[in-house]
């Protein structure tokens, strides 16, 4: 195989919007998918960066997402903004609705975006990030489909329903973490499969409850979820608030809906924004600098921050472009070309 080749991140993120144009997005929401996958492939988060496209060209392919959603809006002025994606991807509906959300969180301290009837595919770092942007701490999360035992059981139920925090700082980059709350997001098990390498122990067990290193195995079985009963009951705390709360699909109706685990889930999300200056506000303390204290304890500490590593894979990406193999660049010019036809040719 030839070596990979490194392209510009414009350049790929130019390409990645063009694909979803011609498979029937509008150009904003194009925008909004292909920057989501873009930056993942941008800070070496390969498990939701090029290698989603194809996943979601064949949710578009099936009809089982809506191209041309416009996300609309519903704002009573109170703390809860509703979003409905219409059936379409979840990062436009986050983007159109962003401004609103940050806005209501300044005046009253602390407000909550809910988005209904979406594909969610993404890694929710980009959301927080955003956020945090904005001067705002929040948390997004979100059910995916039931690829997860509870801890003590042995059968999928919960799905990886991952968890992002931000917080803002001064520098260039926040602090945040965003992980799914099964020991791997299910992508990690995937490229496994595709690689023809076995996942680490721990991650997986095989249809009968035994530990699986074998990727096919663990995809047929059930992953766990992280920290043992830890990580069970704030998987089970994310289908709560991000699903039953929300009066969404929990991962297990996700699956049901969706038929089985080849297409993306569709359901909803939550993400709560907070601002630091309200809450603090009557204690006469900056709650920034005192965060700050906190984060610069920990590196002193040789241990790193959180998206620490991403932010370091970003800005050689920025500088020296994204290294794709041939295989990667392929894929790319076929779906460029023939668009969704590109799944069956
Ligand atoms: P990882 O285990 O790769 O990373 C989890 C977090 O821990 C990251 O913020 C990472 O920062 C940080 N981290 C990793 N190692 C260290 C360390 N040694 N010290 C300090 N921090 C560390 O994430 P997952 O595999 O669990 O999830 C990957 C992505 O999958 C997430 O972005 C998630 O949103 C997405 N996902 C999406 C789903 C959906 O339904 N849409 C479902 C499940 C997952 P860094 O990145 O810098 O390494
Ligand atoms: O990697 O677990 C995952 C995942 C599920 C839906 C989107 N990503």
């Amino acid at each position: 195989m030839a070596d990979p080749k490194t392209i510009p991140v414009a350049e790929l993120l130019a390409q990645v919007t063009k694909i979803f144009e011609r498979c029937g997005l509008r150009p904003e929401s194009a925008a909004a998918v292909a920057g989501v996958i873009v930056a993942g492939e941008r800070d070496h988060c390969k498990s939701h960066g090029i290698y989603r496209i194809e996943g979601c060209l064949r949710v578009l392919a099936a009809g089982k997402v809506v191209p041309d959603a416009v996300p609309v809006i519903h704002d009573a002025g109170k703390a809860v903004i509703e979003v409905d994606a219409g059936g379409g991807f979840s990062n436009p509906a986050f983007c159109a609705a962003r401004a609103a959300l940050a806005a209501r969180a300044k005046e009253v301290g602390l407000a909550a975006l809910v988005i209904r009837d979406c594909l969610h595919f993404s890694a929710l770092w980009h959301d927080v990030e955003a956020l945090a942007e904005d001067g705002l701490a929040s948390l997004s999360m979100c059910p995916s489909y039931s690829f997860v035992a509870p801890a003590g059981g042995t059968k999928p139920l919960l799905g990886t329903n991952p968890i992002a925090f931000g917080w803002p700082r001064p520098g260039p980059h926040p602090y945040v973490f965003d992980f799914a709350t099964s020991v791997a997001a299910r992508g990690e098990i995937e490229l496994h499969r595709r690689a023809g390498t076995p996942i680490p122990e721990g991650w997986a067990i095989d249809r009968d409850g035994n530990p699986t290193t074998d990727p096919e195995a663990a995809l047929g079985g059930a992953m766990l979820t992280f920290g043992a009963h830890k990580g069970s009951a704030i998987s089970t705390m994310v289908e709560l608030l991000a699903g039953a709360m929300l009066g969404e699909f929990m991962s297990k109706e996700a699956l049901d809906f969706m038929g089985g685990t080849d297409l993306l889930p569709r359901h909803g999300a939550l993400i709560l924004a907070l601002d630091p200056a309200s809450f603090a506000a009557r204690s006469g303390r900056d709650p920034i600098a005192e965060g700050e204290r906190l984060l610069t304890a920990i590196g002193a500490q040789g241990a790193r921050l959180p998206s620490q590593r991403r932010f370091a894979a970003r800005a050689v990406s920025l500088r020296d472009g994204i290294p794709l193999s041939a295989a990667e660049l392929a894929q790319l010019a076929r779906f460029e070309t023939l668009g969704l036809a590109a799944l069956t040719a």
